[in-house]
């Protein structure tokens, strides 16, 4: 089987990457920089027309959206454990996945792209605000979630890559999380697996090269 992974540095294609890196699995990594909007000529479109990353080619097929790429990626290597066994447990996880996707990842979205949300000149001051009140939101729970607890199930799963990424983006605009002390102590327990710093040691790379 033939896989590729489309990527781009601190966008979600990181939990794929991990996903696929703590299955041991063989991969080919494709850069797509999408400051360069390398995610928006005719050959990409063709691979996802909705101009995103992380795009998975499986065999030459292209598989999107981060929660079916990493539901297939959990299910072709059980040995990795990237979701829970129990299937009570499982569909928790795909919860909490669905609550990434649907919500954390878009308020991830304002401080960006406020013109994405607001058109009116003068706005976009307003527009972050408000995604940092929602992201406020999402992390105090997510905080009272992971209070002494290692994971947010029983071992570490995709759910947690997938929560750090967004966490870790939040992060990077600056705002101000520090109370969260449980997300942080998670962040930091999720850097030290070796899968997380070789991604981490790649985006450096591909980042410099973009640059
Ligand atoms: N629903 C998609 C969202 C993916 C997404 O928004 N990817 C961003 C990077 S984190 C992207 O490629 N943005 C480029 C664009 O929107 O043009 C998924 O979960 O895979």
């Amino acid at each position: 089987m033939k896989l590729t992974l489309f990527y781009s540095p601190m966008t979600c294609a990181l939990v794929p990457y991990v996903a696929l890196t703590e299955a041991g699995a063989s991969f080919d990594v494709r850069d797509v920089n999408t400051r360069a909007n390398q995610h928006l000529t005719p050959e990409f479109l063709e691979l996802n027309p909705k101009h995103k990353v992380p795009v998975l080619l499986i065999d030459g097929d292209p598989l999107t959206e981060n929660v079916a790429i990493q539901i297939w990626i959990a299910r072709q290597f059980p040995g990795a454990r990237l979701l829970p066994a129990d299937p009570r447990a499982e569909i928790q996880a795909i919860a909490v996945m669905s609550w990434i996707t649907s919500t954390i990842h878009p308020h991830l979205t304002h401080y960006p792209r406020p013109e994405n949300h607001c058109d009116t000149p003068g706005s976009a001051v307003g527009v972050r605000r408000v995604g940092a009140l929602l992201l406020k939101e999402d992390f105090a729970i997510a905080e009272k979630r992971l209070a002494g607890r290692e994971w947010f199930f029983d071992h570490f799963t995709t759910v947690d890559t997938y929560f750090y990424w967004a966490f870790r983006r939040a992060l990077s605009f600056g705002l101000e999380l520090t109370s969260l002390e449980h997300c942080h102590a998670h962040l930091a327990r999720i850097e030290n697996r070796a899968s997380v710093q070789q991604v981490l040691a790649y985006e450096k790379r591909v980042l410099a090269s973009f640059a």
